[in-house]
């Protein structure tokens, strides 16, 4: 369908016709398909007639999750697909949208679990007739992951999958255009692009951006412009012809597949129609670059630059890994991610091959672990291919896989899963023979794993070279072998390469400076990846003068300040130096609940919230605020406090209850709760009876609550500007209700005059001001 290289024009905003049909409310719009199918039909008749060659059939939210318990995926995509197929579009798309839950790490759903409940829409899609799939609406990488794969694993269809990104260019989860690009075309989609959100004319850069990387085609599904209200419906500020000027300006960056999304009626695809019929698609050639990405980062290899992979989590070596994979220590495992992501890295190793440990379940286990706690990206090492799936399967983005060699077996077992995973796989000049002597042979091992490799359809760009390095203290006829063999991959085959630095220097004394000395060579010579401690001061050294001067450091910036600063010695880990203050910014979870422990010993429970968890959460906000740190950090962190305020509640006297009660609540549409379960924990220990209905309660439960136990002090928490309303309307209607309640809000977003605004009794900017007011309330103080 994608491969004849002809425009296709999709249909536009389902969602607005039906909402412009006025029909009967339903629970879910996809109900249509059984209560209205006429309605629908005409719909899709109204497009095809417009000129849409792909007709989406009504099934966005048609998946286990979504759907009322009442009716099940099989009715309404049935339904959906032969209604779709009533009006004999030229083709049908199975339209998939999110679950509506967020996934693991950042909420609760896992990939297995997304990956089953894609895997039956599709199958029933298939079954009924669907002609390709569009997986739309997309803003986290892990989900579309699992979307792509379950169409692929359980259908022929050709898949499009399309991202939502805000005005930032970056999706919800903070995924770049870039990014979503590489990451998409790793996961295997036949198209892929950008839909909703915003205009055509916002997303022209965005759609730029996909063109200049995508190595399939691009489509660009755009909102009618942007909206405003109009008597409470969304109007959309672009007409019809405007829409064609902006898309006209998509076609021109490569663009191949249009369509709409909200606010689109049939007069846009019509315009649309007119459009491409008026021109002849030229296929864009993209920028074929190697790069690894995570859900919020993005390495995009250069000529001349280098990347720095953190080596310290393989195990070889290493007495402390080993006893920490052996004893389940996470802790210690995610505290060296850290460590060496502050110092720099570019991606991770992660190795999880001692001799007692099933690597088939550890490695995934650290990539998922990993993932939640570091932004970076990961390289999957193994020799052991089921390992190397299992891992590469859950991985959040485009990973390195290290490493396939020459040898017969690991070609055949090793590329299969690169190809599959998109990843860029790292290919060891070794073979059967053991690891040749001369650059030469060793080229030629080069030129045998990038054959296989294209012979099976994974891209040149996503295949790097290893050299390999011997120790120069039992030959050192090897090393100018390696650096000739480098120079040769990069010359003669144009592929980029990567060296386990640190192996020179085995056997001889003052190793650090030999290594960083060596890294500088073959750095001269074209080595594109290290795989280095980044905590080793020397090598700080020497890639500070690199990046100085192959422009990595643009400016020279941090080598001049580098330069102006007494630097102190790096410690060779620093996960000794951090605080409880740094462990709630790392999000390091697992540290939590001992050093807040530890704390306990010099500090009260508020003493360790005031000096510790606020400071360090308005530092996670902050940075998230200003776009440089994304939801699954900020999630990490409150996740960390969360863990350690644990331990301050069970550090608390059970007290002398003084028979008062106090309803609390985080209000309707917030789940910000941290701050409410402080105030909770103080107003219990002097005694008060806490009723905590929760976060995101609806002002009907509250105000019930409050009546039925004749509360007479309710406490409400809001963080948000948007979710001030809500409790606006729950001191509304509490005070309608006629109850004798006194209400005190409090939370980051307000202030006193907008509290008595709202019409609360008073505000509390904190915890301890909470009591002091349940204290006047009670007439205990
Ligand atoms: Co989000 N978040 N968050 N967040 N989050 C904020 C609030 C934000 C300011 C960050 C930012 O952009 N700089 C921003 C709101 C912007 C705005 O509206 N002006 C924001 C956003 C946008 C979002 C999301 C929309 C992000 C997204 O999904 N794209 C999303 C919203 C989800 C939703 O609610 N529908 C979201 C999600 C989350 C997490 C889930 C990741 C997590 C919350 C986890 C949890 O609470 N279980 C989270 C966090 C941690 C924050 C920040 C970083 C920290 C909040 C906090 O816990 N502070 C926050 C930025 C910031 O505030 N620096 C931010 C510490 C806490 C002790 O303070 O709650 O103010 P506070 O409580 C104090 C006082 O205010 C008072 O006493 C407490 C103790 O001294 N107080 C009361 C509070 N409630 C009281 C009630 C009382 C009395 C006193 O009587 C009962």
């Amino acid at each position: 369908m994608f491969s004849q290289n002809k425009y296709l024009l999709i249909d536009g905003g389902f969602g607005t016709m039906v909402q412009k049909m006025n029909l009967p409310p339903e629970k879910t719009p996809e109900i249509y398909n059984i209560t209205q199918p006429e309605a629908i039909a005409s719909i899709h008749a109204a497009y095809r007639d417009a000129g849409a060659d792909i007709i989406t059939a009504n099934t966005f939210g048609a998946s286990r999750k979504k759907l009322p318990q009442d009716v099940t995926p099989e009715q309404i995509i049935r339904a959906a697909i032969s209604i779709a197929k009533s009006v004999s579009p030229r083709y049908i798309a199975l339209d998939i949208g999110p679950l509506g839950v967020l996934m693991e790490p950042v909420g609760s759903l896992s990939f297995e679990e997304a990956y089953d409940l894609f895997a039956e829409q599709v199958r029933i899609g298939s079954d009924a007739g669907a002609d390709l799939i569009i997986i739309e609406t997309m803003s986290d990488l892990a989900e579309c992951k699992a979307a792509i794969l379950a169409a692929k694993e359980n259908s022929n269809l050709p898949v499009i999958a399309t991202m939502t990104f805000d005005k930032s260019g970056r999706t919800f989860l903070g995924t770049s255009a870039e990014n979503a690009a590489i990451s998409l075309c790793a996961f295997g989609a036949d198209a892929i692009g950008l839909n909703c959100s915003l205009g055509p004319n916002e997303l022209l850069p965005i759609a730029e951006t996909f063109t200049k990387y995508s190595t399939v085609p691009v489509v660009v599904q755009a909102n009618a412009g942007l909206p405003r209200e109009e008597n409470g419906v969304a109007v959309y500020d672009i007409s019809p012809s405007e829409y064609r000027k902006a898309a006209e300006k998509l076609l021109d960056c490569g663009v191949m597949i249009l369509g709409g999304c909200c606010g689109t009626t049939p007069a846009y695809t019509k315009e649309l129609r007119a459009l491409i019929d008026s021109r002849t698609y030229k296929k864009p050639i993209p920028e074929r670059v190697t790069a690894f990405t995570s859900p919020s980062k993005i390495t995009i290899l250069g000529e001349d630059t280098l990347a720095v992979i953190g080596e310290r989590i393989n195990p070889t070596g290493k007495k402390k890994l080993k006893e920490a994979l052996r004893t389940n220590d996470l802790a210690y495992i995610l505290n060296e991610a850290v460590a060496q992501e502050d110092a720099g890295s570019d991606a991770l190793d992660v190795n999880a091959g001692i001799p007692d440990i099933d690597e088939t379940i550890m490695l995934p286990r650290l990539v998922r672990e990993i993932q939640k706690t570091s932004a970076l990206p990961l390289q999957l090492d193994s020799g052991n291919a089921e390992a190397l799936e299992k891992a590469a399967r859950v991985y959040i983005g485009k990973p390195i896989i290290n490493s396939v060699n020459g040898k017969e077996e690991s070609l055949s077992s090793i590329l299969p899963i690169a190809k599959k995973y998109g990843a860029v796989v790292i290919g060891l000049t070794l073979d059967e023979n053991g690891i040749p002597k001369t650059a030469e042979e060793r080229f030629a091992i080069a030129e045998k794993i990038l054959s296989r490799a294209l012979s099976i359809g994974i891209p040149k760009e996503n295949v790097v070279i290893d050299c390999l390095v011997l120790t120069a203290a039992s030959d050192q006829s090897q090393i100018p072998q390696t650096l000739r063999a480098i120079r040769m991959v990069r010359s003669k085959l144009g592929l980029k390469t990567v060296l386990g630095v640190s192996n020179v220097s085995f056997g001889l004394p003052c190793r650090p400076q030999l290594n960083a000395s060596y890294l500088c060579t073959a750095w001269g010579a074209g080595l594109s990846m290290a795989i280095i401690n980044p905590l080793a001061e020397e090598y700080q050294r020497v890639l500070s003068h690199i990046y100085a001067l192959n422009g990595q450091d643009v400016g020279a910036a941090n080598y001049i300040e580098s330069c102006n600063v007494q630097t102190e010695p790096m410690a060779e880990n620093k996960s000794a130096s951090h605080t409880l203050f740094d462990i709630v910014v790392k999000g390091l979870r697992q540290d939590a609940r001992e050093a807040t422990q530890k704390l306990l010993e010099t500090k009260t429970p508020q003493e360790i919230i005031s000096e510790y968890f606020v400071p360090a959460l308005d530092v996670v906000g902050d940075r998230y605020d200003k776009g440089t740190l994304f939801l699954p950090q900020l999630i990490a962190s409150a996740e960390t406090v969360q863990e350690g305020f644990s331990v301050l509640k069970a550090s608390q006297n059970t007290c002398n209850q003084n028979g008062d009660s106090i309803v609390i609540a985080t209000v309707k549409g917030d789940v910000h709760d941290i701050g409410k379960n402080i105030v909770r924990m103080l107003l219990e220990n002097y005694g008060y009876n806490v009723i905590d209905l929760g976060k995101d309660v609806p002002s009907e439960t509250i105000v019930q609550t409050v009546i039925e136990n004749k509360i007479r002090l309710l406490g409400l928490s809001a963080l948000m500007t948007t979710t001030v309303k809500a409790m606006e309307e729950t001191i509304f209607l509490l005070k309608e209700s006629g109850a004798n309640c006194k209400v005190m809000v409090g939370g980051a977003v307000l202030t006193e005059e907008y509290a008595e605004k709202i019409g609360a009794d008073f505000y509390a900017p904190d915890a301890a001001s909470a009591v002091k007011i349940a204290k006047s309330v009670f007439g205990n103080q």
